[in-house]
């Protein structure tokens, strides 16, 4: 049988199940990846499962997105993290070392190896041939302790990639065409295998930046092959001894198939406030730039930086635009200051940041009210930025660059010859900045400062399940509206009861209060409901006020599947007119509810105060049953280990 390249990793990798799409599998997880912001969950979580050490080949934990110390608790989780880590065998890269998806890359993927990551983009990795899938903390903590990770078995959809870019358009053209083309749901339930002669011509940071952001599309993962580009950029990195060529096997299946010329791209911006709201730079026009940001786990390598320097090379900053650079990592930002790169930035009037997620998650550096900020990164979701009215336009590097410079939206263009930049020899590779764990465990003393509170436990599911309709909100909500994050929020990442105050709040001011009052109820979401982040926060902190399940016409699948970890249940209309039917207020009731979970697929919603009724879909395994029956994953493996 004749299998693609992700089909063959998931085949090598495989514990239970069976390779047809739609079924549940579970796969074995050689690495794992966390950062701070939902490291704090997965470690305690990881703690309450009682394992001494780490049973993966290799898990890292990265301090990257909550860098910005304005109190004591960022600081404090930092150190929580790297004692935890220290004891149970994981290694711990330090905050300035760099965001945690271009240092994996840099430093530690592997092609043909499976990475977990509890952070949406940690497909980055496919572009070095990884079969790389981001996770809410707790399945993350659950792989670091030797278990397998449970997915349905997406559809393989292979992206096919004729001909070469044109100068100045971009790796991120690239995958702006590609959300244009099927949206921000496009991707669910998918896996994007990118094949065709174009890639040879891609670098693997270049097809990193395209994994990176088939995040935005939903998608399970996305991969390109091993192949001679993955050779030079690991021998580059001193790896050469973690190459091995991969290739989807002569004949292969796949389930869809698209193709993409890359010669046919030009520079692309996705305006506010959705990656797929995608169009030319020049349809645009010549709007007037606030602010750019350059950075990023989507684009901070290497050679997008020294193509951002060579456009500000003698140059100044727009005196009407604030520019803010943040390379990726330490090799990076050390590489630039060697050469002389750095200098010509900040001798341009560039804002140099610290190598972490700094403005793509809010930490820093919000624009001023109304502002026009174009951002290299791979969100623009109202809010995001922490000026709820700024519009937010996702770009390439370049066109980034030559933006700051004239003070308006251009198209890179219009500004003359490409710098050409190709890929060094030899990166600066030197992991002083990553700690080993501790030998002795017993030497290491977790140092819990007074921020890290005990997360919140469901109870078993009930024999009726009750509660009023408290929120109706439309379609694409992301996990930024329902447990929204920014530099005022992200430090309380490990305190639940504080961060539910905060939940839903940008679609209701009052949701918690609300769901308070009422003891907990039921949100009624639109289509794609989660979409966004892994943050696990969004399933917790509604857990913490008392939801006990989401209906909505549709949802994005790491939500799903940390709503049913945390033992909510995530429903599906069967009609989706019985969304129009539901007002907020209505007293809802499953009745019987152990019974209809286990009987199949099909759930009956009553609606108390209409006298009315929906049927509604759940799908979940039966392992994901007996969690939603257990009251979440904590408590089914507490139950199993008894
Ligand atoms: C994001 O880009 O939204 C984040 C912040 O990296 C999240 C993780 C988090 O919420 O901590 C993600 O993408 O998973
Ligand atoms: Fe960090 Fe932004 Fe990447 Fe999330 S998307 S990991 S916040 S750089």
């Amino acid at each position: 049988m004749a299998y693609t390249l992700a089909q063959k990793i998931i085949r090598d990798h495989l514990v239970s199940g069976k390779m047809i799409a739609g079924e549940e599998i579970s796969i074995r997880i050689d690495q794992t990846l966390t950062q701070d912001s939902t490291g704090t969950m997965a470690y305690l979580q990881f703690e309450a499962m009682g394992i001494d050490r780490v049973k993966t080949k290799k898990s890292v934990a990265y301090i990257d997105h909550n860098t910005i110390q304005s109190g004591f608790e960022n600081a404090d989780d930092h150190k929580y993290i790297q004692t935890v880590t220290s004891k149970h065998g994981i290694y711990f890269s330090r905050p300035g070392n760099g965001i945690c998806h271009q240092v994996q890359l840099e430093r530690f993927g592997v092609p043909g190896m499976t990475l977990l990551g509890s952070d949406s983009h940690t497909p980055t990795g496919g572009g070095l041939g990884m079969l790389a899938i981001g996770a809410g903390g707790l399945d993350v903590a659950v792989a670091m302790g030797g278990g397998a990770y449970y997915i349905t078995m997406p559809k393989i959809l292979n992206v096919k990639l004729t001909g070469q870019l044109h100068p100045w358009v971009t790796a991120k053209d690239v995958i702006l065409t590609v959300l244009r083309m099927l949206s921000v749901k496009g991707g669910v339930g998918k896996i994007l295998e990118y094949t065709g002669e174009g890639v040879a011509t891609l670098s693997v940071p270049e097809r990193a930046t395209i994994t990176n952001m088939g995040a935005e599309l939903g998608a399970t993962t996305s991969i390109f092959p091993s192949d001679e580009a993955t050779l030079a950029f690991l021998k580059a990195q001193g790896r050469e001894r973690d190459f091995i060529p991969l290739t989807p096997d002569e004949g292969c299946v796949y389930d869809e198939e698209i193709t993409i010329d890359l010669s046919a791209i030009e520079p692309l911006a996705a305006q506010p406030h959705s990656p797929d709201n995608v169009l030319e730079v020049d349809k645009i026009g010549k709007i007037k730039v606030d602010q750019v940001a350059i950075g990023s786990c989507t684009n901070s390598s290497y050679a997008d930086m020294m193509k951002v320097a060579a456009v500000l090379k003698g140059k100044t900053v727009h005196p009407d635009v604030s520019l803010v650079i943040a390379p990726g990592s330490k090799q990076v930002l050390t590489m630039l200051a060697q050469n002389g790169a750095l200098a010509d930035m900040v001798a341009a009037g560039a804002r140099i940041l610290e190598s972490a997620c700094g403005p793509c998650i809010g930490m820093g550096q919000s624009p001023k009210t109304n502002a026009v900020s174009l951002r290299t990164f791979n969100r623009n979701f109202e809010g995001r930025s922490g000026t709820v009215s700024a519009q937010v336009y996702l770009v390439s590097p370049e066109t980034a660059a030559v933006s700051a410079i004239t003070g308006v939206l251009t198209d890179p263009r219009e500004w003359g010859e490409a710098p050409v930049v190709s890929m060094p020899a030899e990166f600066l590779a030197r992991d002083n900045m990553v700690i080993a764990p501790a030998e002795n465990a017993a030497d290491v003393e977790v140092v819990r400062g007074p921020n890290i509170k005990p997360f919140p436990l469901n109870q078993a599911m009930p024999e009726t399940i009750t509660g009023k309709s408290l929120i109706k909100v439309e379609d694409n909500i992301t996990t930024d509206h329902i447990m929204p994050s920014n530099a005022k929020l992200l430090p309380f990442r490990s305190n639940i009861p504080y961060l539910s105050e905060f939940c839903l709040t940008p679609c209701d001011p009052d949701f918690p209060k609300r769901a308070k009052e009422n003891g907990g109820g039921f949100i009624i979401g639109g289509i794609n409901y989660g979409q966004g982040s892994s943050r696990e926060h969004a399933a917790l902190a509604p857990l913490y006020l008392g939801i006990k399940g989401v209906l909505a016409k549709s949802f994005a699948r790491i939500h799903m599947a940390n709503l049913i970890n945390s033992g909510i249940l995530p429903l599906v209309f069967k009609h989706e007119e019985d969304y129009d039917a539901i007002a907020p207020g209505d007293e809802l009731a499953i009745e019987n509810a152990q019974k209809q979970v286990a009987a199949g697929e099909e759930i009956v919603v009553k609606n108390l105060t209409k006298g009315t009724e929906y049927v509604t879909i759940l799908t979940a395994s039966d392992r994901q049953k007996e969690m939603l029956y257990a009251g979440g994953l904590i408590n089914f493996i507490k139950m199993q280990n008894q």
